[in-house]
């Protein structure tokens, strides 16, 4: 039996308030979010919001966010922030250490463009409303739906790719250290793996997941590690 002393001991004095990151493990958005904050070495909960059971559309999330979408960061302070990307540039500025911007304008502009070609060419067109809309509404064949799937993803990747091939040596997308530009680029090539779009030729791509997938913050917030992740 515990003694009432030992519980008046061990209650808190103060009620400990921190982030809450409303996500789901397989979100690439959300994957984005957490590498930004495990880099930065920033705790939070971890809410998982689950996509496929649609619960992004249920009032206990709609009533938070102004789009039904994952990732949602809310603060200690009780703000919220929405999109991944200015959702990490806000990070960056409030914790600039470690960094995930270069020190240069040009190496920034350079990032930021490279996490813009994931973040609005290639993701939107795979995000899951746009494909359920495909199948649904559109009467698209799931064949035909991964074909698209497919196709925007390599051919974005390519982008990137010529991108890469293009800008300072290192294994990262920016020379030797992660930056945004990488926070953005491994959860789009977890996607890519799970409907197996083929990687060949992307050399500069394959080097830098790889690079990154060497750190703990890419490698223990990944889906499979999440609180939340299924099979
Ligand atoms: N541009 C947004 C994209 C957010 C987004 O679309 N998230 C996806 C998951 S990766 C989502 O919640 N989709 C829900 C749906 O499609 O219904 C960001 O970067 O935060």
């Amino acid at each position: 039996m515990v003694r009432a002393s030992c519980l008046k001991r061990w209650r808190p004095r103060f009620m400990l308030v921190g982030m809450k990151l409303y996500n789901y493990f397989r979100s690439s958005a959300s994957y984005r979010v957490r590498i930004a904050l495990a880099h930065k070495g920033l705790t939070y909960e971890h809410v998982p919001v689950n996509l496929l059971r649609g619960e992004q559309l249920q009032p206990g999330y709609t009533g938070l966010v102004a789009d039904p979408v994952v990732p949602l960061l809310v603060l200690d302070s009780g703000e919220s922030l929405t999109q991944s990307m200015a959702i990490i540039e806000y990070l960056e500025e409030v914790h600039p250490l470690p960094p995930l911007l270069p020190p240069d304008a040009l190496g920034r502009a350079r990032v930021r463009a490279l996490a813009q070609s994931v973040a609005c060419e290639i993701h939107p067109l795979n995000n899951l409303r746009v494909l359920k809309y495909l199948v649904n509404e559109m009467g698209v064949s799931d064949a035909d739906k991964t074909r698209w799937y497919a196709h925007w993803v390599r051919q974005g990747l390519e982008a990137v790719e010529r991108h890469l091939s293009t800008g300072p040596a290192g294994v990262f997308c920016h020379g030797d250290a992660p930056t945004l530009a990488d926070c953005l680029l491994v959860p789009q090539i977890f996607n890519a793996q799970r409907f197996n779009v083929p990687m060949e030729g992307l050399v500069r791509v394959q080097a830098a997941f790889d690079a990154c997938m060497q750190l703990d913050a890419f490698s223990q917030t990944q889906p499979s590690a999440c609180p939340d992740a299924q099979g």
